[in-house]
């Protein structure tokens, strides 16, 4: 059952606020027309990517522009709606937006939510959205007004399950709201219903607090502003504890499963002394031996100028870009997917930590036995249904204080080191993902769900729902869609090749690295500590409505 939320006194401000929308969209999907680019390709793989899409490879980028549209108006239509994946801050008003949008082509026009994630469209689970249940979500976080979950559609059963479904609901549309692997399913299913003959189009909406479903046409995933900001404003309060009592180490350990795009944007908002990005780790090839040491020198250095203390942000997804690291997860996800009934007959986690050792090459097997005991249970963890290794449950914070800790004793010994580490290690991640969204995410996730609403309308089934320009004002937005494959890639999930949206990495050669690189010595040792403090709903737009320094050095604004 759908749950009525309690309101609070901001929670009843936050109803009011208006998105803005882009002046395309202002006068309603019956008056923008979609116009066509070129043909595009996948971001590699090409052959394979076209031989498994078949009917939505190659497809041109879309922009809208204002026009009459009559194909939009002619009758009515009934939309799915679904939220997959981890929650992020502005789901709700994707939502909103998308309802509106529909409605400004055809009052009759209907929205129907599926509940639960992708598992709602398997079992049939459904919730009509109206604006009576919009009018409690507008502006708020969290998924909760249909939830949202992580199941993959991938077997034939459950593709012809969820076609089943579709049909059975009269539905003419489907939209999926989600990151790189839930817009991957978005996109298999697209293909399946057009082989399928089944006139029924699915749009994707790029979510994802980890800011890593992005190309020249998606400038941002949805929720990224808002939980840096989050995330920006916990690690300034310590900061500010740091500056004032002056005498621990923090390690603080910041969601995002892959890339390290918050990392660095919380980095460039509370400017800490050590800020480690995963990209770089892999790019210089450097070993887990090598970032602690490089973590000790530098506690060993601000130590001699009576600095026992400081701040270092790790990105969660680090430990899957330490070269040895890599290998041993590869390895371990492929062990896991071959091995999977034996492995979950074992009563004990002991018996399942020998036998998948046991499986192991000899030079990974030494290193899953040189890990402290926490960790190594902790990357024998299930991957989840997409199969990926769930970094969120790996401390890899508590492992660098451990090592760190290990150094300086030896250090201390040699006489190297005469300092006090005194440490106090954390975890941000699930604090941001259902935050109350900023008006920069409350704008944009508006929309893009209304722009979804335009691609629907002009049946673009295989299309990724694109708003850019974001780091102009919202009415001057521009909007379209990216065919969804031009985004892939091929991949090796579960033990086997698999098309998947390429996630977007940290570009080493990208202007927000570039504009790091040229900081962080200063910030190593002279503490430039900022304290951004909570988001602003109200006041000076220059505090209300600023973007993210990520997005402003790509569009040269900074
Ligand atoms: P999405 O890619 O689905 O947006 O999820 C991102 C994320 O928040 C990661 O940052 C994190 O590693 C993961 O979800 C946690 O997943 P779960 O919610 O299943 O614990």
């Amino acid at each position: 059952m759908v749950q009525k939320c309690n309101v609070s006194e901001l929670h009843q401000e936050r109803l009011k606020f208006q998105p803005v929308l882009p002046a395309v969209l202002k006068k309603g999907v019956a008056n923008v027309k979609p116009v066509l680019g070129k043909a595009t390709k996948s971001v590699a793989d090409f052959d394979k990517i076209k031989a498994i899409f078949e009917k939505t490879y190659g497809m041109p980028v879309v922009s809208f522009q204002a026009g009459k549209n009559a194909v939009a108006v002619k009758k009515a239509i009934k939309v799915g709606v679904v939220l997959s994946g981890g929650q992020a801050p502005g789901g709700h008003n994707v939502i909103f937006g998308l309802l509106e949008g529909l409605k400004s082509a055809n009052k009759k026009n209907k929205l129907v939510g599926f509940l639960g994630g992708p598992s709602g469209i398997l079992d049939n689970k459904t919730m009509e959205i109206n604006d009576k249940v919009i009018a409690n979500y507008k502006n708020t976080g969290g998924f909760d007004m249909i939830q949202s979950g992580r199941t993959k559609i991938e077997t034939p059963e459950q593709f012809a399950q969820a076609k089943a479904t579709i049909l059975k609901n009269k539905m003419d549309a489907l939209v999926f709201i989600g990151g790189d692997d839930s817009n991957t399913n978005a996109a298999l299913l697209a293909e399946y219903l057009k082989k399928e003959n089944a006139n029924v189009c699915v749009i994707g909406v790029p979510k994802t607090i980890d800011g890593d479903l992005k190309n020249e046409h998606i400038e941002a995933s949805f929720g990224f502003d808002t939980a840096t900001k989050i995330y920006a404003e916990l690690v300034g309060n310590i900061e500010r504890d740091v500056n004032s009592a002056r005498k621990y180490w923090h390690f603080i350990r910041l969601m995002g499963r892959s890339a390290s795009h918050i990392t660095l944007e919380v980095g460039f908002k509370v400017q800490p002394n050590v800020v480690l990005i995963g990209e770089e780790v892999l790019a210089k090839k450097m070993t887990l031996k090598q970032i602690v040491d490089n973590l000790a020198n530098l506690v060993v250095k601000r130590s001699k100028i009576g600095k026992n203390y400081g701040v270092v942000l790790i990105p969660e997804g680090l430990i899957e870009f330490i070269p040895e690291m890599k290998s041993l997860i590869a390895s371990l996800n492929d062990v896991i997917a071959e091995n999977e009934k034996e492995i979950n007959g074992f009563q004990t986690a002991i018996e399942k930590s020998k036998f998948i050792i046991s499986k192991l090459p000899k030079n990974l097997a030494t290193l899953m036995e040189s890990l402290p005991m926490s960790i190594s249970a902790q990357l024998m963890l299930d991957r989840d249904p997409h199969g990926n290794v769930q970094v969120s449950l790996i401390e890899t914070e508590k492992l660098l204080i451990e090592m760190v800790s290990k150094k300086l004793k030896e250090l201390k010994k040699a006489g190297k080191y005469k300092g006090k580490f005194s440490t106090i290690n954390h975890f941000f991640g699930y604090e941001g993902r259902c935050g109350v969204p900023s008006n920069f995410d409350a704008n944009y996730t508006y929309a893009l769900g209304y722009n979804a609403a335009a691609l629907v309308l002009n049946n673009m089934s295989g299309y990724l729902s694109s708003v850019k320009n974001l780091v102009k004002k919202s009415s001057e937005w521009k909007c379209g869609g990216i065919p969804l494959t031009m985004m892939m890639n091929i991949e090796r999930r579960k033990g086997k090749e698999k098309p998947v949206i390429q996630k977007a990495l940290v570009k080493l050669n990208g202007a927000p690295f570039k504009a790091f690189a040229k900081v962080r010595q200063d910030w190593a040792m002279n503490d430039r500590y900022m304290f951004p403090g909570p988001i602003q709903f109200f006041g000076p737009a220059s505090v209300t409505d600023i973007t993210t320094k990520t997005l402003q050095y790509e569009q040269k604004k900074k």
